[in-house]
């Protein structure tokens, strides 16, 4: 019961870190002193800053001693940017460490087995659940060498996100609208399609951001259709333009327009998702915000690629116009691609849905 407690505060801590800390994960740490007193709580808060239980652990000071350490996230064993946290808490004279998650690296893992070696009672497991869901992003990234894909969309009750004259200004209300400015701010990428670039000519910029140079900004463009004076293209943060390996640039006016250019193998139709992926990736992209248009959210579902989805509804109906979800590759109704709830909350008159997929990503991924 106090474990519960204290690790859920650990969460909690953890959370705090979101947006802030990537290509590093969000984790939390609380340390209790040997009467079982909070001394000392910390979490990660930017990549190569000292890690959630060195921030807790200094907090504690002389107090960890005969302790109690609950961490979000298996302590790491190796000296990267910092040192082992392993030795920290060894050093340190805690008693027991409570893991929520172990930590699925290969470079930092082992963790947990120093500690027991040194003579440390250590668990793990406990609201591995939660400690999974605060750090979604990173443990994607980190177990499928591949970034954590939110798909955003804005859609009146009926699920349509635009009128039938095709006209979509505003759908959803001003505070919607912030919040998913807040959402993309905490990405380390943007993706939209061509066609909502030739559509709407959207800046994908996060206002205010967070990070020089992030998010990066990604329009999935096979046949390099791009304007050279779209807004993607002005600047204000770095654009990558994924196109078809055998596309011909020749009289596009991509070239010299200020973005980064990246070949991919086509794909369905479209370019391979998963090699644009595996790109971003090792661009140290651990999240991706994916917005706009129908067309492109439908091949990411169709391919099991969608890891949350971010519904912002809004209290009207259109009974025509397209639809906020294109093609996804489902013929009957056995094939609907089931989620789980996650939160459900009102963002000024409008209602945000969170919700991921039922199944693990290697039982959905196409
Ligand atoms: C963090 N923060 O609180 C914990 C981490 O780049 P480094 O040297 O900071 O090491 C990063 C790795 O350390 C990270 O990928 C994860 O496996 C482990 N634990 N990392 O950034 C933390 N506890
Ligand atoms: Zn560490």
């Amino acid at each position: 019961m106090q474990d519960t407690t204290h690790m859920a505060r650990a969460v909690e801590l953890a959370a705090r870190g979101h947006g802030g800390t990537s290509p590093n994960p969000v984790v939390g740490c609380v340390v209790l002193d040997a009467a079982g007193q909070v001394a000392g709580e910390g979490f990660h808060a930017y990549a190569g800053g000292p890690h959630a239980e060195v921030v807790a652990l200094r907090e504690a000071g002389e107090r960890a001693r005969g302790g109690t350490a609950y961490v979000t996230l298996e302590p790491c064993d190796h000296t990267g940017r910092t040192g082992p946290c392993s030795r920290a808490l060894l050093d340190a004279g805690v008693a027991r460490v409570v893991i929520a998650v172990p930590d699925p690296t290969p470079q930092a893992a082992g963790g947990a087995a120093r500690l027991r070696a040194g003579g440390v009672a250590v668990t793990s497991g406990l609201l591995a659940e939660e400690a999974e869901r605060v750090n979604a992003e990173w443990l994607t990234y980190a177990r499928l060498g591949r970034p954590h894909v939110t798909w955003k969309l804005a859609a009146t009750i009926d699920g349509r996100s635009a009128a039938a004259d095709g006209t979509s200004r505003w759908i959803t209300s001003a505070e919607a609208r912030a919040d998913v400015h807040r959402l993309r701010a905490r990405c380390d990428a943007i993706v939209a399609g061509v066609g909502t670039v030739l559509a709407d000519d959207p800046r994908l910029t996060a206002r205010p951001a967070r990070t020089p140079g992030r998010p990066l900004r990604v329009v999935v463009d096979t046949d390099a259709r791009t304007p050279p004076h779209a807004r993607v293209l002005d600047g204000e943060a770095p654009t990558l333009v994924a196109i078809a390996e055998d596309t011909v640039l020749e009289g596009t006016g991509i070239e010299g327009a200020g973005a980064d250019l990246v070949r991919l193998p086509r794909h369905d139709g479209g370019l391979d998702l998963r090699a644009l992926l595996k790109e971003l990736a090792a661009r140290q992209v651990v999240s991706v915000f994916l917005e706009g248009g129908p067309t492109l959210a439908g091949s990411f579902v169709r391919h099991g690629l969608v890891d949350r989805v971010v519904a912002y509804v809004a209290p009207a109906l259109l009974g025509a116009g397209p639809a906020a979800l294109g093609e996804a590759g489902v013929r009957g109704i056995g094939q609907a691609h089931r989620l789980i709830f996650d939160e459900v909350s009102l963002i000024g008159p409008d209602v945000r849905l969170t919700a991921r997929p039922a199944t693990p990503p290697h039982s959905r991924e196409k």
